[in-house]
């Protein structure tokens, strides 16, 4: 995500920390980096201008804070800055509520309905969506197959060519949902009569939320897109896509400005799965390459809740077969190893290259290998001699090798996951997290 805009803000920082005394040379040396990653990313001049600016007065002319050096201070103000260019993260309540969607053609908009079903299904809450896109063709097909894959009622109705009528009617249906999320047209430009459509939709729903879905990728443009809707059915949240595939996301980031309000999800792939919760502070620490451990925490716990996996023992040290049979499921659920890495506070980890691109094949074989494994040596795998070996092979219907392979790989994950724990043996979360504060 943004990978170009997060090396370059790294280098800038990097430049600051090889330097011998932080003078006012250095500081607007460290502006202009600045500037340039951001500007290059695709972000408005004027909050780049904005934003350089504060860093300078503040980096001047503020006393750091005892105990911290004039190098720490500037960090943190940098770190700060950003947080704040991002605005605060949108709001999302778990309780009964209406969202409307809006967004041009192709934003995301219907994929980005089902994720958030999705998310509000795993908080417990009863959750329908409404079809009122009449102008895709198939429009209703998509959404309804995303949804039933997850159990999720899907209101529509290919026939109606009016989506209010289709808006009331799918109201009285999913009356006792208490989410319902409303996906609705797209068009190439913004046309008038999708303008009025949208406006009578808010009306007719009285919606708790409307959220604009900004295709990430689209730049400056966005501010455009932004502030007609704005104007047409207030925007409280944005929701921006695709932040998995675009160097420059830094057009859409701005353009949440337009609204006034925040973001409130990041859609970072095509599965269900991708969607995350917005959090400046974390969002930054990623670009910044601190790692955002909350974020991996949160990942974490939501599958643990699932009977998963338990990252925090792994954590801990332990690491059996049986953590990586679980892992090895669990990786269809929580995104690519990669990603979840990316979380991980920097330079902690280094896994092995070919833990990244395991491909699903290979997984699949790991398993039924695993699974003629006996309950012991998964929980003990030093037991696996020679002998349990073949017979392991024997009952899987693959070869000794593969056997020794799968084993293999398990001891570079447990090796590498061991890169994660403190010197004590245990993993060491006051280390961890002067790593973190200490950038
Ligand atoms: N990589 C990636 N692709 C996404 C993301 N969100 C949506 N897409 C893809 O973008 C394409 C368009 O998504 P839709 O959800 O159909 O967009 P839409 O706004 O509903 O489009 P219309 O209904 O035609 O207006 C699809 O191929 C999606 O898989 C994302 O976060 N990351
Ligand atoms: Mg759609």
């Amino acid at each position: 995500m943004l990978d170009h805009l997060g090396s370059s803000l790294k280098d800038a920082l990097k430049k600051l920390a090889g330097k011998t005394v932080v003078d006012r040379t250095a500081v607007e040396d460290l502006v202009k980096d600045l500037q340039r990653a951001l500007i290059q990313a695709d972000v408005n001049v004027r909050l780049v201008m904005q934003l350089s600016q504060a860093i300078k007065t503040r980096a001047l002319e503020e006393e750091p804070p005892r105990g911290m050096s004039v190098r720490e201070h500037v960090l943190r103000i940098v770190y700060q800055e950003l947080v704040r260019l991002m605005g605060s993260a949108g709001e999302v309540k778990l309780g009964s509520q209406t969202i409307l969607m809006a967004g041009l053609q192709g934003s995301g908009k219907t994929t980005t309905t089902a994720k958030l079903a999705r998310h509000f299904q795993r908080k417990g809450l009863k959750t329908a969506v409404i079809c009122a896109d009449t102008f895709r063709p198939g429009a209703y097909d998509q959404l309804s197959t995303l949804c039933s894959r997850l159990n999720i009622p899907c209101f529509g109705n290919p026939q109606e060519k009016d989506a209010r009528v289709i808006v009331r009617d799918g109201l009285k249906a999913t009356g006792s949902a208490e989410v319902i999320i409303i996906d609705t047209q797209g068009r190439h430009a913004l046309e008038d009569d999708l303008i009025q459509e949208i406006i009578d939709l808010n009306t007719l729903t009285g919606a708790t939320h409307r959220w604009l879905v900004l295709d990430a990728a689209i730049g400056q443009k966005a501010s455009e897109q932004a502030r007609r809707f704005h104007e047409a059915i207030d925007i409280d949240g944005v929701i921006l896509t695709k932040m998995d595939g675009t160097a420059k996301g830094g057009g859409a980031l701005s353009a949440v400005s337009e609204t006034g309000s925040g973001i409130v999800f990041i859609g970072s792939g095509e599965t269900i799965e991708d969607l995350e919760r917005f959090d400046p502070d974390g969002f930054i620490s990623r670009l910044l390459g601190m790692g955002d451990l909350k974020a991996l925490v949160e990942r974490a716990q939501q599958s643990v809740s699932e009977g998963e996996i338990d990252v925090n023992a792994m954590m801990r040290g332990k690491f059996t077969l049986r953590d990586m049979y679980k892992q090895l499921e669990a990786v269809n659920r929580m995104g690519p190893l990669k990603q979840i890495m990316s979380m991980m506070p920097l330079g902690n980890i280094e896994l092995p290259g070919d833990a990244y691109d395991m491909t699903s094949a290979k997984m699949a074989r790991y398993r039924i290998i695993m699974d003629s494994m006996t309950g012991k040596e998964l929980d003990e795998p030093s037991l696996i001699a020679s002998s349990r070996i073949h017979r392991i092979a024997r009952g899987s219907g693959s070869t000794p090798d593969e056997v020794r392979e799968l084993l293999k790989y398990y001891k570079n994950m447990k090796r590498a996951l061991k890169g994660v724990r403190g010197g004590a043996g245990k993993f060491n979360m006051q280390r961890l997290m002067k790593k973190f504060g200490g950038m």
